[in-house]
């Protein structure tokens, strides 16, 4: 009897419980059911041979166009299948049925050759020289010709890295590519990743080992996991401070870490970068263009903005598209009811993407007609703030006005010049206490998730500068780039100006609301916006030159692209500081010739000022709807 009373309740319990959502990253899609694998060494013109494994739908009724995806980051890492469960950019296209292709580019992983970071792209006109470019010409090449029941149109995509490849195949032009999606494609090493704007991205210490390494033979095994620095303990901003100049850095790597030796050995944008620099062979190019970049993506946001810019300049005739949505480093890859970027929440924006913005795209070009009329728009912007997506004719949008707010005394920041013939704020910038660039600093491969989070931590300290808007009586939307042009003087001879943009949400209770990771919103100072610039870079990225004690100086600062309604209600702030630790390292605020080999004794403290008076103004010049 107590048996079936058991059996009774167990039944109603499994009957009454809501069917689990279906979650669409828990669905289960049995790869190896649907798809045949097979690997191919595809010799080039020079003769390296590329480790490739291409996966064909078993379903042959029909022909599939291919999907390739050029890494440096091991396509079947320990010899698995990398891609098991997901297959190309999304489920949606893997269930739609494509041929999957998956390379280890020259000199990584499986692949023969010698890895060199952001390849130079070389004259073509020598037949036997060799990049990225050529690779994936060759590699094209070879599977249209080989791979059975492709459909001849060939389709390229990759987030980071891999969105780099992808760039890179857009100017090979082989006639087959007929689409190419850039993701969160790395631009130029010195304004993506390993730089901003002259300063070395120090958060990446433990990433820079993973490029600085030759492998000594074919692997599948992330043969550069044992030189990943393990710092022995979670708090960055402690151990990079007690690390100090970084000249010490360099007893982390290996003698043979070749890539930190060239950042150490080529502080200044000089050929080395730029001749590694994608932007100016954006030219020509023959491919549908689809560039994806998150508004929040804190590795690799100029190189996709920069390239959809650069691509719509030189090639008047080149169907060539962006979207930029609210994430964080490619996060529009992952499928999930609700996407968060810190502690914000945007719903289910990247299932939206993956199936109304991405599929389509590729669908269009690859299995159909593939006219310049895909029923995409030019730009699909994300609003960060009004939290909806808008489509532009172009973008920046043609609509947009160009608006400027001044800094101004007691912190404020409004659209009138200042009218006062003095005026300035003064802060003490001390490298033995830097600006924290998070209240949350987790030690991982890159920094991802500060880029929307709360500043309030920052806008309490004496030498983080404030400035606000009155409340506002409307919307403002921006959107496009901003640039900040101050005028600072400083008691040093070098130093960094880091620039915030901050959306100030209001203190009333009713937006009190809990955001699902359970924090209030009253009072939080959002990060829109950020950006930083080495001030000895100030005249030019390849020759730095010291200030001249106490004198006024012009920094001009681009910031980033952003579309964010600051809502009625909120306020808009601007903050100011000399450092942003351990995200970038520590400007010495003495002119040296080289900052990676800084001692001790080159960094001192420096008495900054802000001027905004009516012969030296700072503001912010911004694009409003
Ligand atoms: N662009 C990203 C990255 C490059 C180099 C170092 C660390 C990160 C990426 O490929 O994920």
């Amino acid at each position: 009897r107590y048996l079936l009373i058991l059996l009774s309740c167990c039944l109603i319990i499994a009957c009454s419980s809501p069917q689990k959502a279906n979650n669409p990253q828990k669905e289960q899609y049995d790869v190896k059911a649907h798809y045949d694998k097979s690997t191919h060494y595809i010799t080039m013109r020079d003769g390296v041979k590329l480790f490739t494994t291409v996966y064909s739908p078993k379903d042959k009724s029909q022909k599939y166009p291919i999907m390739m995806y050029r890494t440096c980051y091991s396509s079947a890492p320990y010899g698995k299948d990398k891609y098991k469960g997901k297959l190309g950019p999304s489920t949606t296209m893997m269930k739609e049925g494509y041929i999957f292709v998956y390379q280890d580019v020259r000199g990584r992983y499986m692949s023969e050759g010698t890895f060199d970071n952001m390849r130079p792209i070389v004259e073509h006109t020598d037949s036997t020289a060799t990049d990225e470019s050529t690779d994936t010409f060759d590699t094209i090449d070879w599977l249209v010709k080989n791979v059975e029941n492709n459909n001849g149109k060939v389709g390229q995509w990759g987030i980071s890295y891999p969105g780099h490849y992808t760039t890179t195949g857009a100017i090979s032009n082989h006639p087959a590519l007929k689409a190419s999606s850039p993701q969160a494609c790395i631009a130029d090493f010195y304004f993506d990743d390993f730089h901003h704007r002259g300063a070395y991205t120090l958060s990446y210490f433990r990433a820079t080992p993973v490029f600085g390494y030759q492998k000594t033979d074919t692997t599948t095994k992330a043969w550069y996991a044992p030189h990943m620095v393990d710092l022995g303990t979670p708090d960055m901003y402690d151990f990079f401070l007690k690390m100090g100049p970084l000249k010490n850095a360099s007893k982390y790597y290996g003698k043979d870490n070749f890539f930190w030796q060239q950042l150490v050995e080529h502080p200044d944008y000089d050929e080395f970068w730029q001749s590694r620099n994608i932007l100016p062979h954006l030219k020509n190019i023959s491919a549908n263009m689809m560039v994806v970049g998150g508004l929040f993506d804190a590795e690799d946001l100029y190189g996709p903005i920069h390239t959809y810019k650069t691509i719509e300049k030189n090639n008047p005739n080149t169907y060539n598209t962006i979207v930029l949505g609210p994430w964080s480093h490619g996060d529009w890859s992952r499928r999930k009811e609700n996407q968060m970027v810190g502690n914000l929440s945007y719903g289910a924006v990247n299932i939206y993407y993956q199936d109304s913005i991405e599929a389509p795209f590729f669908h269009h070009f690859l299995k159909e007609d593939g006219g310049k009329n895909s029923g995409l728009p030019e730009a699909y912007v994300y609003d960060t703030g009004s939290k909806d997506w808008h489509k532009f004719q172009q973008w920046p949008p043609k609509n947009a006005l160009e608006k400027t707010f001044y800094l101004k005394q007691g912190g404020c920041l409004d659209s009138e010049q200042p009218k006062s013939a003095k005026g300035f704020d003064s802060y003490i910038s001390d490298p033995a206490k830097p600006v924290p660039y998070s209240e949350r600093m987790k030690v991982s491969f890159t920094p991802r998730e500060y880029m929307s989070d709360d500043q309030r931590f920052a806008s309490r300290r004496p030498d983080v500068m404030v400035y606000e808007t009155p409340v506002l009586t409307e919307d403002l939307t921006m959107a496009g780039d901003l640039l900040a042009k101050l005028k600072v003087s400083t008691s040093g001879t070098d130093s960094d100006w880091i620039v915030k943009l901050i959306d100030v949400y209001p203190d009333s209770t009713k937006n009190d609301e809990f955001t699902p990771e359970r924090i209030k919103l009253a009072g939080y100072q959002q990060m829109v916006r950020s950006e930083i610039m080495r001030g000895r870079y100030r005249e030019s990225f390849s020759k730095p030159v010291p200030f001249t004690p106490n004198k006024i100086t012009a920094i001009d600062l681009p910031l980033q692209d952003v579309m964010h309604t600051f809502k009625k209600g909120h306020k808009v702030m601007i903050q100011v500081q000399s450092s942003w630790f351990p995200l970038f390292d520590l400007n010495p605020q003495k002119f040296v010739k080289n900052i990676y080999k800084a001692d001790e004794s080159d960094f001192i403290k420096a008495e900054q000022h802000i001027y905004h008076n009516k012969n030296h103004a700072s503001s912010i010049t911004f694009k409003a709807l």
